[in-house]
């Protein structure tokens, strides 16, 4: 598929809203990928699919995990936010045949990132925070540490990410903790 069919799929899979964050993602992944030596065809099309199955019902969702043998962790199973980046991840390298290991791993750690982050999956995850649609208060500070270090924007968004779900009295994913204490520690050691 090229990337006009994609988005024929996208539009129809997705609300006008997120097709249109889709678009603005994909933008700013290429952007960044471009300042930041990331490969910008790959950022640009994980960043028009991360979302792809962001607006599918619950039983979808479950549809997806039981036809490719997707086991859930307790932690997961109670966080329907995680669902569309493990779920999204396998349709597109069932369905959609996506082969490109790079591109589904981006997908795949989006929401949570994890430990370990190579530079287009950092690049998708900051894009997401960063794209033209978003409007969240601190989103200016964001924008001006993506474009002085993926390494500070990633701190950022992690610790900006756990202090929401704290707030809300949500769990926190291990790969969300591990990804920020990686970070941490690497801090220390300067
Ligand atoms: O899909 P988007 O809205 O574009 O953004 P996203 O995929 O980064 O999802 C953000 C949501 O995911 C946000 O409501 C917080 C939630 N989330 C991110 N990390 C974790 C998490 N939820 C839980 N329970 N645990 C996490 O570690
Ligand atoms: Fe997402
Ligand atoms: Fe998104």
């Amino acid at each position: 598929m090229n990337i006009e069919e994609y988005k024929t799929v996208l539009s129809e899979k997705l609300t006008a809203k997120r097709y249109f964050h889709s678009l603005c993602v994909a933008d700013e992944a290429k952007r960044l990928a471009d300042k930041y030596g990331a490969d910008s065809e790959r950022a640009y099309l994980a960043g028009l699919l991360h979302d792809i199955t962001k607006n599918l019902p619950e039983k979808e969702h479950l549809k997806i995990f039981h036809d490719f043998g997707i086991m859930l962790s307790d932690i997961e199973k109670n966080a329907f936010k995680l669902w569309h980046a493990i779920s999204g991840t396998a349709y597109l390298k069932n369905v959609l045949d996506i082969k490109d290991c790079e591109v589904l791993s981006a997908v795949r750690y989006h929401t949570t990132a994890k430990e370990d982050m190579n530079l287009l999956e950092k690049v998708l995850y900051i894009a997401d925070f960063t794209s033209q649609d978003r409007d969240y208060d601190d989103v200016d500070v964001m924008r001006k540490l993506a474009d002085e270090s993926l390494e500070s924007a990633m701190i950022y968004a992690l610790k900006y990410t756990i202090n929401e779900l704290c707030e809300k009295n949500a769990a926190i994913h291990p790969d969300t903790v591990k990804a920020y204490n990686k970070l941490m520690l690497r801090n220390e050691e300067k």
